[in-house]
This record gives structure tokens, sequence and C-alpha cells, in this order.
């Protein structure tokens, strides 16, 4: 007996979704008007709006150290960096938006929970250190998955990955030169890059998601051609190109069972996944004063949405008459 296709939903008909993942197979893009299943659609504006709502979030974290950077290069560059970040957000506020969600419907389902958004930033930047570290690590694992995203099947997403990966590319540079400069550096900065990698190394290995096995959503992206990757894959990529480079850095990895299989790649011990879903949730970490600091930036922008509405509305009149 076959299986039905618990993705096909009541309007939709196996013939559609055949020739749907034909198009798919064939390495066609799908754009934004051409017939997908729902829960393609659904699947796409939840993964795009968590994905933007992380830029959106993953501003916070070094924005703070903006004030305080240690030279005017530094703060520069970390002024351009976080400034990027933002334009992420929008062009993957766009790309949902052309599957037919809201700007405010999306704004909405982060402030009241209903969306996630990465669980990295959820953790404080206790250090300047950690503002280098963040580029190293965090915008290396956002490239590691990022690259194979620039191949997912939905055109508008993966067109928005090049643009983000050859941005994220220099953040993951700037992060990599400060960390190397450290760890050469006094005692005191070898000390302060190496608290910045026990501290970071875990949470970045979480961030790329859940074991394959706990991953409910990787079968069907998959099978979409938006994953091309499993999140344990991406994972190794990451581990792989970062482990070496971080020891040849002078620095120790906070893992004891971390070694090198025969054949050569980096085995991490047991990853603390109650850790992960408790960060996720909001309670472990900065997941409440992030919320609370998104909520706020948004209320004080009330004004400028409102100016927008009514210029909008004054120049459709002025187009009707
Ligand atoms: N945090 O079934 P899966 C960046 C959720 S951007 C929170 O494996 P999926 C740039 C997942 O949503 C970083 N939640 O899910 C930057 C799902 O829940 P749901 C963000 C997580 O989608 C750098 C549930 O767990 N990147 O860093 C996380 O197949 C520096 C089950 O998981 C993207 O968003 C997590 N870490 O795979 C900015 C890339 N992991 O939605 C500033 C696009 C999993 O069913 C500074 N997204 N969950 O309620 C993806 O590639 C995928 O969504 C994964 C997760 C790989 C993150």
């Amino acid at each position: 007996m076959t299986q039905p296709n618990s993705h096909i939903a009541p309007n939709e008909t196996a013939e559609q979704h055949a020739a749907f993942e034909a198009r798919i197979e064939r390495g066609e893009k799908i754009e934004a008007g051409d017939w997908m299943p729902a829960e393609y659609r659904r699947q796409l504006i939840r993964m795009i709006s968590q994905h933007a709502h992380s830029e959106v979030v993953g501003m916070l974290p070094e924005g703070e150290w903006i004030s305080s950077a240690p030279t005017l290069k530094r703060k520069t560059i970390l002024m351009a960096k976080v400034q990027d970040e933002a334009g992420h957000g929008q062009y993957l506020y766009h790309a949902a938006e052309t599957l037919g969600a809201t700007r405010e419907g999306m704004i909405d389902a982060l402030l009241t929970r209903k969306a996630k958004y990465s669980s990295i930033f959820n953790y404080p930047t206790m250090s300047w250190a950690d503002v280098g570290m963040i580029g190293w690590l965090v915008d290396g694992a956002a490239i590691k998955n990022q690259t194979m995203l620039a191949g997912a099947s939905y055109g508008p997403y993966s067109r928005a990955m090049v643009r983000i990966c050859s941005e994220e590319t220099f953040h993951h540079k700037q992060g990599k030169e400060m960390i190397v400069a450290y760890a050469q550096g006094t005692p005191a900065q070898r000390e302060m890059a190496q608290d910045a990698l026990n501290r970071w190394w875990w949470p970045a290995l979480m961030m790329l998601g859940p074991h394959d096995a706990d991953s409910p959503n990787t079968g069907i992206m998959s099978k979409w051609g938006v994953k091309l990757k499993t999140n344990d894959e991406v994972r190794q990529e990451f581990i792989n190109e970062h482990a070496p480079e971080l020891l040849e850095a002078g620095l120790t990895i906070p893992d004891p069972d971390l070694h090198q299989d025969a054949d050569g790649n980096w085995k991490h011990g047991p990853i603390n996944w109650d850790e992960f879903w408790a960060v996720i949730k909001g309670e472990r970490g900065l997941g409440q004063e992030r919320l609370a600091t998104r909520q706020a930036a948004h209320d004080d922008g009330a004004w400028v949405r409102e100016a927008l509405q009514a210029y909008t509305d004054r120049q459709r009149a002025v187009a009707a008459d």
C-alpha cells in the first residue's frame, strides 16, 4: 500500500505535487507567482521570517559594544557590521513577503514569541573579545549554513542568501583577525580571547539546530530542495574548518572529547540540548530582555510607520483625483 502524502492539502492533487517536485529535481528555481504546495509556502515563511528576526535581534549583542570599541577603526568596522545585519533582516523580510507574509504579522509573531529567532543571540556579550568571537564563530556558522541555502529551491530566498553571504564573509574575516591578534597579544588579551571562546563554542555548535534525529523539519525541507544539507552535516563542516584554526591561534577548545576521527572529521562531545531549548524558550539567557528591547524599538518607531501611512494615503488620494 502506498503511504498517503501528508503534505498534500485537501485542495491540492498528487499530480500538482509531482510536477512541482519534478521542477525542483531539474534544478529550476520556484518563483513567487509559481504554483507551490501550501506546506512549502508555510515552511518557507517559517524559516525565512525566523532568519529575518535573527538578523535583527542579532544586532543587539554586538550593538551594545559600539560605544566601547577600543579604537576608531574597530568602532567603524563594528558599526558597518551591525548596519549590515539590519540590511539582511530587510532582504529577508522582503523574501518572506513574496510568499504572502505581512511585515506586521511577522513582527507580531516575533514579539509574541510565536516565531523563534536564533538561540545564539540570547547569550550576553561580556567582553570586547565577544565581538570578535561572534564574527569568527557565529558568522562562521551562519556562512556554512547560508552558503548551502544559497542553492535553495526558492528563488527570492536563494538570491538573498548570495548577497548576505558575501557580507557575512567580511564579518567572519574581521572576527578572525581580531581574535588571532588578541590570542597572540598580551596575557590579558589572550585570557579575554580564551574566555570568549569558552562561552561561545558550545552555543555556536547549537545554533546550527538539533541533531538530525530530532529535527522535524529537515525531511520535507530536504525533499523540496530548501535544505541541501542536514543540521549535523553543516555542523561537521563548521567544526572541521574552525577547530584547527582556533587551535593554531593558540586557543583551547572547551571540549575534552574533541578529537579527529580516521576520516579527518573533528568529532565533538555531547551537546547540552536542555540548555539549547531553555535558551530558545527564554527560560535561560537574555530572551526576555531581547524581546523587551525589540518591543521598545517597535513602539518608538510607531510614529515613522504612521507618517509613512499618512504619506501613502495622501499620494493615493492625489493619484485618484
Ligand atoms: N535557534 O527541525 P529543525 C546569523 C528550531 S543568522 C532557535 O532542525 P529547521 C547572522 C526550529 O526553528 C542565524 N530555534 O528546524 C548573524 C524549529 O522550530 P519551529 C540564523 C532553532 O528550520 C551573525 C525547531 O527548532 N540563521 O547568525 C534553532 O529545519 C552575527 C526544530 O528544528 C538562520 O535562521 C536555533 N539555533 O533547521 C547576525 C538560517 N535551531 O520553527 C548577527 C535559516 C532550530 O518548527 C551577528 N534557518 N530551531 O517552531 C535555517 O537554516 C534552519 O531554520 C535551522 C534549523 C538550521 C536554523
